[in-house]
C-alpha cells in the first residue's frame, strides 16, 4: 500500500484530495514547513561547530533563557511561512504576542494561522540531545479579508486542520497529520529530500514506558504519585521501564513506536504543568488521536480544552490509549 521510497513531495500532491475544502493552500503551508525544517535541521546539526551555541542573552515570555538556535529556528520557520503568503497569522513560543501576516496579502486572502514551538528541548541543545520543532494548523475563524484577531489563535484542537513535528536526532524526521493518520518522513541529508519511512504509525494500545520527570515526585498530586507506584510495581505486566529524555518531541516519538505514556502533571510548583496547550499539547494531541493514542490532562481530552490564553499552560497525560486511561483512573479516585 505503501511505496517506502515516496519522496513527500509525491505524498502530498498523492493526498492532495485529502486535504478538505484545500486549494492547494495547506500543501504549499506542508511545504513551506518542510523547506525550514531542512535550514533548521542544518543550523542544529553543525550547533557544535560554530558559535551559536548558548544562550541569546534574551528571554521569552515564558522568563526562559533564549538558546541562538531557538532565535534562529523561530526567525526562520517565521520568515519562510511569510515568504510562501500562505498565513494570515503566526502564534510562536519565542513570541510575546501573535504575528499578523499581511505585509504582500494586502486584503488578507490568506486563510490558515499557524502556531509553533520552533525548538522545542532546547536546554538540551548544548549537550547534543535530540530537539524538535512543534506546530499546529488552524483555518482562520474571522471574515477573510479582514486582519486576524486572538480569536483565530484560540481554538480548541479539535478544530485543527494539520500538525505534526520535527525531531532533530540521530535522524532529522518530519511527522505530520491533516486528520487522515499519521505518517513519518525521514530525511535524506545527502541530497535534501524527505522519504516516507513511517507509514501510518501508530501507537500499540499499551506499552511499557513511562516518561516523567520523577524529580518532581514529591509534588505531583497523590493521584500521579500512586500510577508511578503502580508503574513500579512487581506485579502481572510491570514494573515498566522508565525512560525520560527531557525532550516532548523524542519521548514521544518513541513512545509512538514503542508503546508508553508521557506525563507532565501540574505540581505544587506549577499548578498548570510546564507544557503550554497550543502550541505543544494540541498538536501533539492530534498527533496522538490519529495514531489510535489518547491525550488528556488527566481529566479531559486536552482538543475540547477551550483556550483562553496564548501562552497557557495546562497537565498533558498522552500515549498508548490503554496506559492513559490506567492514569486517568489514579488521578480521578
Ligand atoms: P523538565 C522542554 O523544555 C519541554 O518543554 C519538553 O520538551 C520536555 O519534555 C519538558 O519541557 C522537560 O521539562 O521540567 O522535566 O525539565
Amino acid at each position: 500500500m505503501f511505496n517506502k521510497n515516496k519522496t513527500l513531495g509525491e505524498f502530498i500532491i498523492e493526498n492532495q484530495t485529502e486535504f478538505q475544502y484545500s486549494t492547494g493552500e495547506l500543501s504549499k503551508l506542508i511545504n513551506a514547513i518542510r523547506l525550514a525544517a531542512k535550514v533548521v535541521n542544518h543550523e542544529v546539526n553543525k550547533a557544535g561547530l560554530v558559535d551559536i551555541l548558548g544562550t541569546a542573552g534574551d528571554t521569552n515570555i515564558q522568563g526562559e533563557n533564549q538558546q541562538k538556535l531557538d532565535v534562529l529556528a523561530n526567525e526562520k520557520f517565521i520568515q519562510t511561512l511569510k515568504n510562501r503568503e500562505i498565513v494570515c497569522g503566526i502564534a510562536s513560543e519565542e513570541e510575546d504576542h501573535y504575528i499578523s501576516v499581511n505585509s504582500q496579502d494586502e486584503n488578507h486572502q490568506n486563510k490558515y494561522v499557524v502556531l509553533m514551538d520552533p525548538l522545542d528541548g532546547s536546554s538540551n541543545i548544548d549537550v547534543n540531545v535530540s530537539v524538535g520543532t512543534i506546530f499546529s494548523i488552524y483555518h482562520r475563524v474571522t471574515p477573510v479579508g479582514t486582519p486576524v484577531t486572538l480569536e483565530d489563535f484560540l481554538q480548541p484542537g479539535k478544530n485543527q486542520v494539520a500538525a505534526g513535528y520535527i525531531i532533530y536526532g540521530t535522524s532529522t524526521m518530519l511527522v505530520y497529520t491533516t486528520g487522515h493518520g499519521v505518517n513519518g518522513f525521514t530525511l535524506n541529508p545527502a541530497i535534501g529530500t524527505f522519504y516516507l519511512s513511517h507509514p501510518n504509525m501508530q501507537f500499540p494500545e499499551t506499552g511499557k514506558i513511562y516518561s516523567v520527570n520523577e524529580g518532581n515526585y514529591i509534588h505531583f498530586p497523590q493521584g500521579v504519585k500512586d500510577y508511578i507506584k503502580y508503574c513500579q510495581k512487581e506485579e502481572e505486566d510491570r514494573p515498566y521501564t522508565s525512560r525520560y529524555i527531557g525532550s516532548l518531541v523524542s519521548d514521544f516519538h518513541r513512545n509512538m513506536i514503542k508503546g508508553g505514556i508521557y506525563m507532565y502533571p501540574k505540581s505544587s510548583k506549577a499548578q498548570k504543568g510546564k507544557l503550554r496547550l497550543l502550541y505543544e499539547c494540541n498538536p501533539m494531541a492530534f498527533l496522538a488521536e490519529q495514531a489510535n493514542g489518547r491525550a488528556s490532562d488527566g481529566h479531559q481530552r486536552i482538543m475540547e480544552i477551550e483556550p483562553t490564553e496564548l501562552h497557557e499552560r495546562v497537565p498533558f497525560f498522552c500515549g498508548s490509549k490503554r496506559m492513559v486511561e490506567k492514569a486517568e483512573e489514579f488521578m480521578q479516585s
